[in-house]
Parts: C-alpha cells; sequence; structure tokens
C-alpha cells in the first residue's frame, strides 16, 4: 500500500527556540499497524525533542530488530541512526557514544529485543553507566513474527489464540533497578502527558536512563485475558507521581514553589517537579523503588512514572577518563602516540 503523506503544514504551528516546528522531527511515515502503541510512543519522542530544541542532527538513534526498532525510521527523520542486529543495539550505542560523546544517544528497542536476545547486552549497559536514553516497546510480545509470548509477558496471560504464559515475566524496571541503573521509569504508550517529560528528563540525565513503556500490539496481543492489553493497562495503571520537566533556562514558576511536591535538580540546572501520588515511593531511594514495583505487581498494578534518578550521577566517559573530544575531531599525534610511547608499553609488559 502506498501512503502519501501532505507536506503542508499550518503557517501557525508553534516553533522552537531554534525556529523548527514539529516536523523537522517527524520521519518517515509509519507502516506499523494503525492502533500500535509504538507509534504513540514516536509522537513522545518527537514532541519530547521538538520541546528541548534538540538539534536533529546531534541526535543518534539507534534500535534492534522488530516493530520497536523500525520505529527509528518514523522519527527524526534529519538525524543520525543504525538500526543494528537483534538485541545488539547497546554495544553499538556503546562503540558510538565513545567515539562521540557530543551526540544525544536515543535507543529503543522491544521486550524481545531486549529481554531475551539481547539480555546480555542490556545488563551490561547499564552497569556501564553510559549515557544514553533506552526505550523499552514493552508489548509482552514478538509482534514482527507474528505475535509470540515474550519474556515479559506475565505468567497466567491468555494469547489471542487462547494458550495461557505458564512462565513468570521478568520485570525490565526492576532488573535496571537491581542493576544500578542510574535512572528508572515506567509509563504507558497511551499516557503522553507523563512520558513526554520522562523522555526528556531522560534524554537530560547523565548517565544511562531506562524507560520501560507498556506498548499495546493492537494485531497480537490485545485481546481479553492480556495483561498488555489497552483495556487491561488502563484499568490497572497507578502512577507513581506527576512529573513535569522543566529545562535549564526555564524560570521556575512560583507554582512549584509553593506546591507540596518535589523539585529534582539535575546536572545542568534543569529540574523535574513531582507531584507524589503514591505512597512509598520516593524516587531517590532505590531500595524503596523495588519495593513499590513489587507492591504493585502483588496488586496486581502496573506503577508507572519516574521510579529512581541518582541525581549524581557520572557516566561512561567519566569513569575511563575518554577524551573530552570526539575522535573524529582529534589531530594524528593526539590520536597516535608514536613509537617510542609503544615502545615504552612493550617494555613494561615484558
Ligand atoms: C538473530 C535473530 N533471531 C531472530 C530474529 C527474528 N525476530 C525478528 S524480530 C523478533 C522479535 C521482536 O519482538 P520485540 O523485540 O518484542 O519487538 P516487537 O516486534 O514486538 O515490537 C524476532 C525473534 C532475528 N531477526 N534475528
Ligand atoms: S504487529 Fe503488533 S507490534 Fe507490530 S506493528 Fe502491528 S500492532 Fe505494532
Amino acid at each position: 500500500m502506498t501512503y502519501i503523506r501532505s507536506q503542508f503544514r499550518h503557517p501557525g504551528l508553534p516553533k522552537n527556540d531554534l525556529g523548527y516546528t514539529t516536523k523537522e522531527y517527524e520521519g518517515a511515515i509509519s507502516t506499523l499497524c494503525a492502533g500500535c502503541g509504538h507509534d504513540s510512543i514516536s509522537s513522545c519522542i518527537i514532541q519530547a525533542c521538538f520541546e528541548l530544541s534538540l538539534a536533529p542532527h546531534r541526535i543518534a538513534k539507534l534500535s534492534g530488530i522488530g516493530c520497536s526498532s523500525k520505529t527509528p525510521t518514523y522519527f527524526l527523520g534529519h538525524s543520525h541512526g543504525f538500526n543494528s542486529v537483534h538485541g545488539r543495539m547497546p554495544s553499538v550505542a556503546t562503540g558510538a557514544n565513545l567515539a562521540n560523546r557530543d551526540l544525544v544517544y536515543l535507543g529503543v528497542s522491544g521486550d524481545g529485543d531486549t529481554a531475551s536476545i539481547g539480555m546480555g547486552q542490556f545488563v551490561h549497559v547499564i552497569r556501564r553507566n553510559l549515557n544514553m536514553v533506552y526505550i523499552v516497546m514493552n508489548n509482552g510480545c514478538y509482534g514482527l513474527t507474528k505475535g509470540q509470548d515474550s519474556a515479559t509477558a506475565d505468567e497466567g496471560s491468555k494469547s489471542k489464540k487462547g494458550s495461557v504464559n505458564p512462565f513468570q515475566p521478568i520485570d525490565l524496571a526492576g532488573l535496571a533497578l537491581e542493576l544500578g541503573a542510574s535512572f528508572v521509569a515506567q509509563s504507558f504508550s497511551g499516557d503522553s502527558e507523563q512520558l513526554v517529560p520522562l523522555i526528556k528528563a531522560a534524554i537530560e540525565h547523565p548517565g544511562f536512563a531506562f524507560i520501560n513503556v507498556i506498548s499495546p500490539c493492537v494485531t497480537f496481543n490485545n485481546n481479553p485475558g492480556s495483561t498488555k492489553s489497552y483495556d487491561f493497562v488502563r484499568d490497572h495503571i497507578e502512577t507513581a507521581a506527576i512529573i513535569d520537566f522543566v529545562p535549564a533556562k526555564e524560570e521556575i514558576t512560583t507554582n512549584y514553589e509553593k506546591g507540596a511536591g518535589t523539585n529534582i535538580k539535575m546536572h545542568d540546572g534543569s529540574f523535574i517537579h513531582l507531584e507524589k501520588l503514591a505512597a512509598g515511593v520516593d524516587p531517590y531511594d532505590r531500595l524503596a523503588a523495588i519495593t513499590a514495583l513489587q507492591n504493585a505487581r502483588n496488586n496486581d498494578e502496573i506503577l508507572t512514572g519516574l521510579l529512581y534518578i541518582e541525581p549524581e550521577s557520572t557516566d561512561l566517559h567519566h569513569t575511563l577518563q575518554t577524551s573530552e573530544r570526539p575522535l573524529n575531531s582529534l589531530a594524528q599525534e593526539a590520536l597516535c602516540p608514536g613509537a617510542a610511547a609503544l615502545e615504552g608499553i612493550n617494555q613494561d609488559c615484558r
């Protein structure tokens, strides 16, 4: 089927600080099924990058394989992109990031791509605190290969064909917390009001920022009995806190100063404003976040919002003391220490 999208946009569309409208952040027209949650997440990514006034050429979008991993084609059409192999996005992101720390790294993946074939890469990229945003578009199934249960499908969840999943799910947010991720959030593709500020905060976070987004697959996993369907998620969602992200250059409104919420200051002076809703969720307390997730699971609830943040997070470049400048901007003398230095290193190893 051929789709034609009008190039016309209303001349009065809002512009950001760079003078761009959201059009400059869009990609090709989506070929995903109409109603797929992944398309809603793409829209939130577009909106977040527009609102942050990011220059599109300063963003690198990366993915693995799956319907979710196809989405970078549908957003940020003027940015760098790398559609890698199934489950291998983290290693490509690590290589690119180490070569050039000046870009914003935005990885998208599926629950199959992350929780099965990509599990080894996922846990190590968390451990290294690579400065990137990692979004899992979690539909509990392998959408691209016709809807088989994935490792995040809940025990007892029913497939479209009526089979019941007998296995415990892997809780990706819980796993990320356990492994020491410095930013962990959970959201729902149908809640752009929550997801857009979460993505903005994740982009500004200096370290690994993980967002697990429940994103229903309308074709294979939206049936009664599925715990990743639109109806189920809407009925079982529990919001940890209402969140807003305020960039450093914007003034803190009096409302926020007086309000009962918490302001989390980030390294660059921007802040996240939280109006707490769920008891026991303290975004500075990793253990409380793990407990809150576990409690929500016991109560058949899906806890969304910012679950944990480490405001003093330092990323992999800091740990490894790497070059401040992108490798492609270094001259030969800086890149190659010369024969004498090499000989010295060799001598040390003898
Ligand atoms: C090495 C390898 N193994 C298996 C596949 C087949 N395959 C393609 S996508 C996919 C799973 C996709 O599921 P998920 O990551 O959850 O994405 P979704 O399509 O649900 O968004 C699989 C198993 C592949 N492409 N490459
Ligand atoms: S098969 Fe499922 S995940 Fe893939 S595009 Fe269709 S609705 Fe989305």
